[in-house]
């Protein structure tokens, strides 16, 4: 052994942890360039996140609602970076005596980045391939040459005995000044790299995205110049919807809720892009984007509401919907008999089914295009979704949607069934009181509009009551109906009287049904129970 070997310097932890760290920026980095060159499909880091959601536990999925809310995958975004760095920084401080705990440790986060991205729905093994094998391959050069720079190279060793021939003599500065400049030179190089690599892949994402393709769509709607429209302005000019602090009859898209599982937005280009109808049916067919806009001749108001929405909750809205006739196009493909499912899938694997006879029962249900006589939002599913009136989103109102394939009840379960919500979703009805909000001071003798919405879509709203205290409960004004699909306003006119009082709403939907005063959680099937309020006049 020669002495050069014996007395090799061995790097800092702190050098090694950087390396280290680095190594796991360029890795990443890279990974999310070669990812959004790649059609684009997602990087190692956006599967990964794909795959938590896909395989969290339903506690930790909720833990991330609770804590991020709606920044709860960006949250999970970030918390995916975090632990890789973390563990590329251990990475590095195992490596400084020899690389190969780095390597092995890049290989293995490689080999999860490409099962993560073979295994996504937008992804697929010649994505994950290519993709992850750029990111490995950055990753340890980047460990390799900050290691090698990591101690002093320039060591000239005098052999302790004898031959000069031994001598170990490198060109490098020997100042340890220097070699630390090289080091951190090399460090901020990569660092940089890694940046400018990130901000690359957000530049081609954003380029790539459908957004030039909505703005080109030419929709021709079907709701100006409608009875609808008319009937929609002039119940917003009314008492009841010009009542302070109500929520909108028609929500605007920008303030409409949003629930889904995708980590990024599905970029769907429509030239690209076909509905296809699939499995029990006589013909198998598939539908362009043009094609659904041409047919897209029914439009309606329809409130769509999550399974997940708590009493009294957001996560429920009122929208136009203009789009094809979903038996329409059922009818088309032929059913065969035997076929008690529709099941649906959008382009990121998501997946939902509900009853076939839901569909023929009479009830809106449709392939929908546009949204508020818009093309519908990215994040709203263009450029088509499933909008089916009286159930929850989670069993019908498939968003992205890519196909949509006539089973059976018993073969096919979607997304949330296996995570234990229930199989059949019917819209629980409901009522919230928008104003006032608790804890809001009203003033004792003036009168106080008590009002909200209640919705119980596809039956209909028929009364609201509501009851201050332990008095009689009363008659609410009902706001204009905009059919049975659609949620109504409705408001009290309260003359508060002084001290604090519970205030509480309950719908009677038009089957003659009243809401149950029984207390449930949204899970498995949606909340029930009267929403409160308590305000104190004074
Ligand atoms: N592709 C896809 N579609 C989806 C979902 C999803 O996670 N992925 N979530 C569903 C759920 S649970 C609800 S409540 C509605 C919400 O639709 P919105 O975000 O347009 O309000 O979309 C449904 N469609
Ligand atoms: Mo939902």
């Amino acid at each position: 052994m020669t002495a050069a070997e014996t007395e090799r310097p061995v790097p800092s932890t702190f050098r090694a942890g950087v390396a280290g760290l680095l190594a796991g920026a360029a890795a990443l980095s890279i990974g999310e360039l070669a990812g959004a060159l790649a059609a684009p499909r997602p990087g190692p880091v956006v599967a990964v996140a794909n795959r938590v959601i896909d395989n969290a536990p339903t506690w930790f999925v909720d833990f991330g609602k609770a804590v991020f809310g709606l920044a709860d995958k960006p949250a999970l975004v970030l918390g995916t970076i975090i632990v890789s760095l973390a563990a590329a920084i251990g990475l590095g401080v195992a490596s400084r005596r020899r690389l190969l705990p780095g390597v092995v440790g890049i290989g293995a986060f490689g080999l999860i980045g490409l099962l993560a991205i073979a295994t996504d729905a937008q992804g697929g093994w010649g994505a994950a391939i290519p993709v992850t094998a750029a990111a490995v391959i950055a990753g340890i050069a980047a460990l390799a040459a900050l290691m090698r720079r990591a101690v002093p190279q320039a060591t000239v060793t005098a052999p302790e005995h004898g031959d000069a021939d031994e001598a170990v003599v490198t060109e490098s500065p020997t100042d340890p000044a220097l070699t630390r400049r090289g080091f951190f030179n090399l460090a901020g190089a990569v660092g940089a790299s890694a940046a400018i690599a990130t901000a690359g892949a957000n530049v081609i994402r954003a380029r790539s995205s459908a957004t030039d393709a909505r703005d080109a769509v030419r929709l021709d709607s079907r709701l100006a110049e409608s009875e609808l429209s008319a009937q929609i302005s002039a119940a917003g000019t009314t008492d009841v919807a010009s009542t302070p602090g109500i929520t909108p009859l028609i929500v605007p898209n920008d303030q409409f809720y949003l629930i889904d599982t995708a980590v990024l937005t599905p970029q769907v280009n429509p030239a690209n892009w076909e509905l296809r109808i699939k499995g029990m049916v006589d013909n198998e067919i598939s539908y362009s984007y043009q094609e659904l806009l041409d047919r897209a001749t029914m439009v309606e108001p329809v409130t769509l509401s999550c399974v997940s929405n708590e009493v009294g909750g957001q996560l429920v809205g009122n929208a136009v919907w203009q789009g094809v006739p979903l038996t329409e196009l059922l009818e088309e493909a032929g059913i065969r008999p035997g076929a008690t499912q529709i099941a649906s899938r959008s382009v990121d694997g998501w997946s939902c089914g509900f009853p076939t006879e839901v569909a023929y029962d009479g009830r809106t249900s449709m392939v929908a295009i546009a949204m508020n006589d818009e093309p519908l939002p990215l994040r709203h599913g263009f450029p088509a979704r499933l909008v089916v009136s009286g159930l929850y989103g989670y069993v019908s109102a498939t968003k992205w949607v890519s196909e949509i394939e006539l089973t059976t009840l018993e073969d096919f379960d979607g997304y949330w069934i296996p995570r234990g919500w229930s199989k059949l979703g019917p819209v629980k009805t409901q009522s919230r009181i928008d104003t006032p909000r608790t804890g809001t001071p009203v003033t004792a003798g003036a009168e106080v509009p008590i009002a909200g919405v209640a919705w119980a879509p596809h039956i209909g709203i028929e009364r609201i009551e509501v009851q201050i205290d332990d008095d009689e409960w009363q008659e609410a004004e009902l706001g204009e109906s905009l059919g049975t699909n659609a949620w109504r306003q409705w408001v009290l006119r309260w003359t508060a009287t002084e001290g604090r009082h519970l205030i509480r709403v309950r719908a009677t939907d038009a089957s003659g049904y009243t809401q149950t005063s029984e207390l449930a959680p949204p899970a498995p099937s949606g909340a029930t129970g009267w929403h409160q309020i308590t305000v104190t006049a004074a």
